[in-house]
């Protein structure tokens, strides 16, 4: 039946319909089919004839997802099965798994010589944990923990989760109620914390305060600003459906319908295989994208479960596994003021070291003056530090306690404590800057070692030891004056002998060959990243028009906006930053003459192609494959989705692989990347 033949009930259901299937596309399995705009469309038709047959609206519309009212308080919900709670093994190392095993094993009563548990194992989310109840396959209601027997009805809010289905594909159960857990992505929270800043207003201290703050938001509008995601782990109370034998089966037919289960699992065997999951989990921790605080053993087969029961509120067939805190307490001895690249000065704290997050903390960011003031930090307070993933340690706040003694408020210097010259602050702005610019020998040795790093000019041998001594002793002060260093001048500094020095020289010579991209993110522009500079050289294909380019001609470019094209014009409208450049031309940098625009016209064999690069490869690092997959035109993505076309993988490749696997993916070695550098491969 054609679109206009179709009842008004007709349209509405096959709306819904579509934009079931593209919401799950899109926040579950990031692989959308239709670009936003369609999307869009097909969700305001949806909402026009809701708005004309209100009849028509239902429950799983996903026009129900943004609507709701303020609310005075939560409402209670009692479970209809108590939500447990899980045992906690605080022992982070192996004998905590082997200590789970030997107990399971007792307790099942297995000889010795039996055949080892088998263990369906997962990863602890640091979230909020929530019961969806679905009847019928129609998500209605969502409940929190609270103390296990009754939680809050936060439906409206959960409502927001784009990753939570509002009807689940394929099932008419009368009752299924999905347990997991709501978190939000490290990525999501940093985002939200800068906004917060640049506010003025209050920070989160973590991803999960963050989540737990908006799943008990009572404005739905504001929790729906909050981006939070979503993992199943278990159920509620089932009515007519149909059971599967174990747990790891149970965690694909939730995924079957629909629901977000997370990628990071496996079936493991004994105790050998859970201390081999704790481990690897470990080395992956810091590269997730959302914070973990351990593992989730359980005896696979549910009947073994049963069998097991529970112990007062916690079942002995489950355990978490812990890792090392990654926020713990320590003492504020003091703080110091640093100078950055760009000259913003940054209170750091200086702590009585502690370890957290698998690393010794001494440093961590206040981030800024009004930040340091918000969380009332001041110097003896216990803090927390907080070290997660690969962002740098942060103090989140203090712990709250008597201080002995009056210890003054901490100021912002009013001169660089570098170079002396005046601090300045825009009007309105949060941010205190050095006005010295390249005469403040901070803002130069950071200038030089963000010119010399790895993704710019990638100059080996050039550390902050040795650019320290370059600056304090007066050997450099301009980016040129680093290509006038010879051996000589070089061996004669501290801890520098002849052959460090020869190798410096010659990592100086083979970074004067280098892309147009490279060379313009070294200059450190500010607002221009990597993908800025990626996309200037593509689209300008010469240094010289990018120099000339008017506002209008760089507000053309890729992501380019208003606020990054005035930063370009304004380095290239200083006379000194083109002297910079014409002396670093003059030093003999260079890079293939019309880079982008010959890229365009050279063979590109992989346009269009999304790779994810994982594991060690032989002979390429990292970085040198990412480049040859982009010059041949591909994409070099961090995570494996449906929307992968290879996965080029090398030695120790981790889950990644995994998920290739399980979503059919061709992968291919180093050789196999090199033949599709070549020809463009199959697909
Ligand atoms: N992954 C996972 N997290 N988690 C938390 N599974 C899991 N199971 C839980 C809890 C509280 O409880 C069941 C064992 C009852």
């Amino acid at each position: 039946m054609s679109q206009t033949d179709s009842s008004p009930a007709e349209r509405a259901a096959a709306l819904r319909a579509l934009l079931h299937h593209h919401a799950h596309r899109y926040y579950v399995l990031d692989a959308p089919e239709l670009p936003d705009a369609e999307y869009d469309r097909l969700f305001q038709e949806l909402q026009a004839l809701e708005a004309a047959h209100p009849e028509l609206r239902s429950a799983d519309s996903p026009t129900q997802r943004v609507l709701g009212q303020v609310l005075e308080g939560f409402a209670p919900v009692r479970h209809a099965v108590p939500m447990l709670s899980i045992r906690t093994e605080t022992d982070t190392e192996a004998s905590g798994a082997e200590a789970f095993d030997a107990r399971v094993r007792r307790e099942l009563e297995l000889a010795g010589d039996a055949p080892p548990v088998e263990y369906a194992a997962e990863l602890k989310f640091d979230g909020l944990a929530i019961n969806l109840r679905y009847e019928r396959g129609v998500l209605v209601q969502a409940a929190t923990r609270g103390d296990g027997e009754t939680g809050e009805d936060v439906t409206q809010n959960i409502r927001t989760i784009g990753q939570i289905p509002l009807r689940l594909q394929g099932c008419d159960a009368p009752v299924l109620e999905v347990r997991g857990e709501v978190y939000m992505r490290r990525d999501h929270f940093e985002r939200l914390n800068e906004r917060q800043r640049e506010k003025g207003e209050k920070t989160f201290v973590n991803p999960r305060n963050a989540a737990a703050g908006a799943v008990r938001q009572l404005d739905p509008a504001i929790a729906a600003q909050r981006p939070l995601s979503f993992f199943a782990y278990g159920l509620g109370e089932v009515q007519g459906w149909a059971l599967p034998d174990s747990h790891s089966a149970l965690l694909d037919a939730l995924a079957a319908l629909g629901v977000p289960v997370c990628a990071q699992r496996t079936v493991a065997l004994g105790a050998a295989g859970l201390v081999d999951f704790h481990r690897a989990m470990g080395a992956q921790r810091d590269a997730l994208p959302f914070d973990i605080d351990g593992v989730v053993y359980k005896v696979n087969s549910l009947a073994l479960q049963q069998r097991l029961g529970f112990v007062t509120r916690e079942p002995r067939w489950a355990v978490a596994h812990k890792y090392p805190a990654q926020e713990q307490i320590t003492r504020l001895e003091r703080i110091e003021v640093q100078v950055g690249r760009t000259g913003k000065l940054t209170p750091v704290a200086k702590l009585a070291p502690v370890f957290v997050g698998g690393t010794t903390v001494s440093n961590a960011t206040l981030h800024n003056l009004f930040e340091l003031r918000r969380k009332g930090v001041r110097v003896g307070d216990r803090v927390i530090v907080r070290r997660a993933g690969d962002v740098i340690p942060e103090v989140v706040g203090r712990v709250p306690g008597e201080r002995s003694g009056y210890v003054p408020n901490f100021r912002m210097p009013r001169e660089c404590p570098v170079c002396g010259s005046a601090v300045r602050r825009e009007r309105g702005g949060l941010d205190h800057r050095c006005s010295g610019g390249l005469f403040c020998a901070a803002q130069r040795k950071q200038a030089l070692l963000h010119f010399a790093g790895r993704r710019a000019m990638d100059i080996e041998g050039l550390g902050d030891k040795l650019v320290d001594q370059l600056v304090d002793g007066g050997l450099v002060r301009t980016l040129p004056e680093l290509y006038t260093l010879g051996v000589a001048k070089l061996a004669a500094l501290d801890r520098m002998g002849e052959k460090s020095a020869a190798n410096l020289v010659a990592g100086l010579a083979r970074s004067r060959q280098t892309t147009l991209a490279r060379f313009l993110y070294a200059l450190g522009i500010r607002q221009v990243g990597e993908t800025t500079a990626k996309d200037l050289a593509k689209h300008f294909g010469s240094l010289d028009r990018i120099m000339e380019a008017g506002l209008d001609q760089l507000l053309q470019v890729n992501d380019v906006g208003p606020v990054v094209a005035q930063s370009i014009r304004t380095f290239f409208d200083q006379p000194h930053n083109r002297e910079v450049v014409e002396q670093l031309r003059a030093a003999g940098i260079g890079w293939p003459e019309g880079e982008g625009a010959a890229a365009s016209d050279a063979p590109q064999p992989l346009a269009g192609k999304t790779l994810v690069l994982t594991g060690t490869l032989p002979t390429l690092s990292r970085d040198e494959a990412k480049a040859l997959i982009e010059a041949a035109g591909g994409k070099v993505a961090g995570s494996v989705s449906k929307k992968t076309h290879f996965v080029v993988a090398g030695d120790e490749a981790g889950s990644k692989l995994d998920k290739a696997r399980e979503l059919g993916l061709t992968v291919v070695d180093e050789a196999g990347l090199r033949a599709l550098l070549g020809s463009g491969g199959p697909g």
